[in-house]
């Protein structure tokens, strides 16, 4: 069964009539991941009549009054999947696990977990999983399991590490791999080698598998750089909890990246990190001869809008701005927000009238465009850029030079500058 995403951010339809649990799973659920939406409904009746099409994932709580296996079975696994809650670690457990659920939880442990979980299911609405084995019989297991464990992931497979390397490449957003020891032509352990040239434990996870149970293997694989180790054969629950518990590290590294790297507000760069790929950027441009254009970029009376909507909406424009910006350069341009309504952007073998022209285009579409905000007034406003072309300059002078630019555009504003 392929289950298809609804898109990013979960939509999760709970089933329970325990209104104390459901009620405090929404508020935490609020609390910790702002995009997570949930529903709730409590018989039977009220769950056929949803449209699940519309959801993710369904928490159907086994206490729920008349409910039985048959009628999840019947009545919900067909078309979308499911975590169930549980009372306690009981007897049903046995039943569960013959049913095709993603998982079960314990409703007494806390809240926390399902969102771990549901965290992780979400994240493999856009990243992916390869499995590397020479057995098909192996290969199948494990790709049956992560589907069912991880309903939304596109799994692939390949035979040995040569042919996982290939897939790797092709698939950037591969995030997991899981892999064989033994495999002709390359094995896990030269694959995890290979693979660890490029990439970093803590960017792409890599759980190794084998039924040799000596111990300098396992010890061998780790050594070179897999996240883990489980030996075959294995229990199903155990492979889930170390793949749940490396993707856990993969996504929190992911966010202290993230906060590090970018401004919160909008998302683009900051300054420091500008700087530093900015840097790599100059030095290759340097090597390969290429041009670079900068355009700094600076909102037309910005203070008025503030002064006259107050904070929160020129808030807005600011997240506005940085969308026009994004929207009219190359995915490899460098964005910056370089101060509170100052943006450097870096165009990267972009030859200085080129750069113009784009920057043009930015004032243009800042100018043509209306925003709406929280009070449903219409905000119209504009944008001044000076630009400069990095020559013999270092990146320092060069943003200095867009920057006398954009002091001169600001003596009519809405305008931009380049020589
Ligand atoms: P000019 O056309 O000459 O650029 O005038 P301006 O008003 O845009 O420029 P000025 O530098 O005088 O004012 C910038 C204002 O931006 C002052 C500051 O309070 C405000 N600001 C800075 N960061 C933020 C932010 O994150 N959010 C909001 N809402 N305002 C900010
Ligand atoms: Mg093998
Ligand atoms: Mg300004
Ligand atoms: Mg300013």
């Amino acid at each position: 069964m392929d289950y298809i995403s609804k898109g990013h951010g979960m939509k999760i339809l709970c089933a329970t009539d325990d209104i104390k649990y459901s009620t405090e799973l929404v508020l935490f659920m609020k609390k910790q991941i702002g995009d997570f939406e949930i529903d709730v409904v409590n018989n039977l009746t009220a769950i056929k009549e949803a449209k699940l099409e519309e959801y993710d994932i369904v928490l159907f709580d086994l206490t729920l009054k008349h409910s039985n296996f048959k009628f999840i079975k019947d009545n919900i696994l067909p078309f979308i999947p499911v975590i169930l809650l549980t009372q306690t670690h009981d007897n049903n457990v046995e039943k569960i696990k013959q049913m095709n659920v993603v998982d079960y939880i314990i409703k007494n442990s806390n809240y926390e977990q399902i969102a771990k979980k549901l965290q992780i299911i979400d994240y493999f609405k856009t990243k992916q999983i390869l499995v590397v084995d020479d057995s098909k019989v192996a290969t199948l297991i494990d790709v049956k399991l992560v589907k069912k464990c991880y309903p939304f992931a596109h799994v692939f497979t390949a035979a040995n590490g040569v042919e996982a390397l290939v897939t790797l490449k092709e698939h950037p957003d591969i995030k997991l791999i899981i892999t064989d020891y033994e495999m002709p032509k390359m094995d896990g352990k030269e694959l995890v080698e290979n693979i660890r040239l490029e990439h970093d434990a803590d960017e792409i996870a890599i759980i190794a598998i084998s039924s040799n149970t000596n111990k300098e293997v396992a010890f061998n694989l780790l050594k070179v750089g897999a996240n883990d180790f489980i030996t075959k054969p294995f229990v199903e629950e155990e492979m889930m909890c170390r793949i749940d518990n490396n993707v856990r590290n993969l996504i929190l590294i992911e966010k202290i990246k993230d906060m590090a790297f970018k401004d919160p507000l909008t998302n683009l760069y900051n300054r420091r990190s500008f700087f530093e790929q900015a840097q790599k950027l100059v030095a290759l441009a340097r090597r390969e001869g290429a041009d670079v254009t900068i355009l700094m970029c600076d909102i037309d009376h910005f203070k008025q809008i503030n002064d006259k909507y107050g904070h929160q909406t020129g808030d807005m424009v600011i997240v506005h701005t940085a969308n026009v910006l994004l929207k009219n350069v190359r995915a490899n341009d460098l964005v910056c927000r370089y101060g509170g309504e100052e943006f450097v952007i870096f165009l990267y073998d972009c030859p200085l009238e080129v750069g113009a022209t784009i920057g043009e285009r930015i004032r243009k579409a800042v100018e043509n465009s209306k925003i709406v905000d929280y009070e449903h007034r219409e905000i119209q406003y504009t944008i001044s850029i000076g630009v400069s072309e990095l020559g013999e300059h270092s990146l320092e002078e060069a943003i200095k030079i867009a920057d006398d630019k954009l002091y001169e555009a600001k003596k009519t504003r809405n305008r931009v500058v380049w020589q």
